[in-house]
């Protein structure tokens, strides 16, 4: 890959609307991947969940984490988590 197409979606990024949300929610998927394999398990999401919602059941953040798990892998990867945080 030469220095211009690096350069140029390097630019491209930074212009994109929805770039800086994007990082944001990296972050907040960061912060929440306590074990920080890059994926979100159950148990991780249902502490993030709790910490969005207090009222929520373990049962109700199960019934969210399998609808946000589309590849069915059991844990949810930054591109899901995405996609479920900007389909909303
Ligand atoms: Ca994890
Ligand atoms: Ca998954």
């Amino acid at each position: 890959m030469s220095e211009r197409t690096r350069k140029d979606r390097t630019t491209l990024d930074y212009l994109r609307p929805g770039a800086e949300e994007r990082g944001r929610l990296r972050e907040t998927f960061d912060f929440n991947d306590v074990n920080r394999d890059g994926r979100l398990t159950l148990g991780e999401f249902i502490r993030f969940m709790e910490s969005v919602d207090e009222n929520l059941t373990a049962a109700e953040c199960g019934i969210g984490f399998d609808a946000i798990d589309t590849n069915r892998d059991g844990a949810i990867g930054f591109d899901e988590f995405y996609e479920w945080w900007t389909r909303g």
